[in-house]
């Protein structure tokens, strides 16, 4: 094991209330409300700094598919009033500004340890404690173990034959260099059309010589119609405030709506509804309708209406044909937003490769060869997302009670209570985890909600004098179940996306989101409930718990 004090700082140790691993949007928070009620608190980051996703994904282009004043924490007005927003879509630099200015405001950064990621944790049953270590060294005795690890924080490149042998530079979206990259006078080869590639493509173009990209599955995607915000977008925001947080306050979403009122529309309605929302751009597009992700001819009119977008925008008609999506309901995947994505193509430096017609044999020393052809590349860029939800977990030895591994109870796809709890794993919460609204959800508003539970619960293990808590296989399977029931009520289940772990060979398909309405009162009943679905036990109180935080 690596030596800390050998690397800049000397390990850390001892027993503690809580380890927090992951500095960004939840981990922040987290470590923020139990710094407050007075827990010993230790973070992690692998980042030398903190923002989590939005530290990682620099790569030109990079914006929020959520509106910019949406994508603030709620739970201080202070901070909501002191941070100005500059756009309708903020990219990732001001997200990580805002970040910062989080982190700096509230003092954030002396409890976390970065450059550090967690390799390892193990539940002590005599102690109902865990033990984390740390790729430098660090051992520490935790009761309580937090992983703010995020959705999709660990990039994939695909398992292409001859993947890593291209001799020039190669980039990952998700692990962007921070200094940049000037691609100026460069062929460029880009792999993933996504929400990445959707993003970075546009900007790649406007600098690169030229730009090819190769395209697995098309996807369908709304212009962002981005603004800059003006002092009446902010007035008319902190007039709809209190309407907006009694939404986000409220029992959680639901995906659907209902489909009758498209039903009983004339098509030009319908059509006219569609280019309305189209004008105001973004994923909201998707709630034109009610019944868009669950009857698939409200959702076939949508995609048509997308597709005839994408002909009329796309000179080249045959290029065109290969932009539009044609093998999954609008929706289904992660809609992209973009910023002259379609337009990019009308371009003479950029050209699309269908990798449906023509699929990648291999990646060369020189480049990218097809079943049709070579090209030849400065430089090749893999916009090919992320082992999302479950990998940058399982990427970390951890073992619950009786030793069982994380990566065996989840060998079948991932199973937890609510998403925040994992049965044989005590004492272990994950923020967003799978079975949760998570990525289907305002990320920020899921992560507030489940760190005001998760803290409240620690708040009433304290003060009742309890040290485990331990979800009940039972209630995580009727959970999972209920999940599963849900999705498939939807048309989310019908395509290859990482919401299925569909993105990577051999991963379980598990629809792993949870779309159903009424999350956040589920978790407010189980909780008031004497967190029903979970077993409270309280045999060994230890040192730190009596000596630090007795009432
Ligand atoms: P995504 O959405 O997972 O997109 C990855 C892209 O890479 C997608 O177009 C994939 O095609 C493509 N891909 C993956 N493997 C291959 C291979 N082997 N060959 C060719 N193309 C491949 O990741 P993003 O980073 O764009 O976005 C992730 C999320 O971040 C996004 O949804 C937002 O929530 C923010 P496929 O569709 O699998 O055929």
């Amino acid at each position: 094991m690596a030596d800390g004090s050998k690397m800049g700082r000397p390990p850390i140790g001892g027993e503690i209330d809580a380890v927090v691993v992951g500095a960004g949007f939840g981990g922040m928070y987290m470590l923020v409300k139990l710094r407050a009620l007075g827990f010993s608190v230790q973070g992690f980051e692998a980042g030398h700094d903190v923002g989590g996703t939005w530290y990682w994904n620099r790569y030109p282009g990079a914006r929020c598919d959520v509106p910019s004043l949406f994508y603030s924490y709620t739970w201080s007005e202070e901070l909501q009033k002191a941070w100005r927003w500059t756009e309708k879509y903020a990219a990732q630099p001001e997200i990580l500004r805002y970040a910062n200015h989080v982190a700096d405001r509230f003092d954030l950064r002396p409890l976390i340890a970065f450059e550090t990621r967690v390799v390892a944790a193990q539940f002590d049953e005599t102690a109902d404690r865990w033990r984390v270590t740390t790729d430098r060294g660090d051992e520490l005795l935790a009761r309580w173990l937090i992983m703010a690890t995020g959705c999709l924080s660990t990039p994939r490149k695909p398992p292409i034959s001859g993947v890593d042998s291209f001799q020039g530079p190669t980039y990952h979206t998700g692990a962007w260099p921070h200094e940049g990259v000037d691609f100026s006078g460069m062929r460029i080869g880009v792999i993933g059309t996504g929400s990445s590639g959707i993003q970075a493509i546009p900007q790649f173009a406007k600098q690169a010589e030229h730009v090819t990209v190769f395209q697995r599955t098309a996807n369908y995607s709304v212009p962002a119609n981005n603004t800059p915000l003006t002092e009446k977008d902010i007035e008319d925001f902190w007039k709809m405030y209190p309407a907006y947080i009694a939404m986000v306050k409220g029992p959680g979403m639901g995906f659907g709506g209902n489909p009758a009122n498209a039903l009983a529309a004339t098509p030009q309605e319908r059509r006219q509804r569609f280019e309305e929302y189209w004008g105001v751009g973004g994923a909201g597009f998707l709630a034109a309708w009610g019944g868009i992700i669950t009857d698939i001819d409200i959702n076939t009119e949508a995609a048509d209406f997308v597709r005839g977008k994408i002909g009329e925008t796309v000179m080249d008609q045959k290029t065109a044909e290969s932009l539009k999506p044609n093998d999954h309901p609008i929706g289904t995947k992660r809609i992209c937003v973009d910023i002259d994505y379609f337009q990019t193509y009308n371009r003479p430096n950029v050209r699309l490769v269908n990798l449906k017609e023509t699929p990648i044999a291999e990646v060369t020393p020189t480049g990218v060869r097809t079943t049709d052809e070579t090209f030849a590349f400065d430089a090749l860029v893999f916009a090919t997302g992320f082992d999302a939800m479950t990998g940058t977990l399982l990427a970390i030895d951890i073992q619950g009670a009786g030793g069982a591994k994380l990566k065996d109870a989840w060998a079948e796809g991932p199973k937890a209570y609510l998403g925040l709890a994992v049965a044989g794993f005590p004492n272990l919460f994950t923020i967003t985890g799978p079975g949760s609204p998570s990525v289907l959800s305002n990320m920020i508003n899921s992560i507030e909600q489940h760190v005001e539970w998760i803290v409240g619960c620690l708040d009433h293990m304290r003060g009742q004098r309890l040290t485990r808590i331990a979800a009940d296989p039972d209630a995580q399977e009727a959970w999972v179940a209920h999940v599963r029931r849900v999705a498939d009520k939807t048309l989310f289940p019908r395509a290859a996306s990482w919401y299925m772990g569909a993105n990577i060979p051999g991963k379980p398909r598990v629809f792993m989101p949870y779309i159903g309405s009424g999350y956040r009162q589920k978790c407010e009943t189980v909780a008031a409930a004497g967190y029903e679905g979970f077993a409270l036990t309280g045999a060994a109180l230890t040192r730190a718990t009596e000596d630090v935080h007795a009432p």
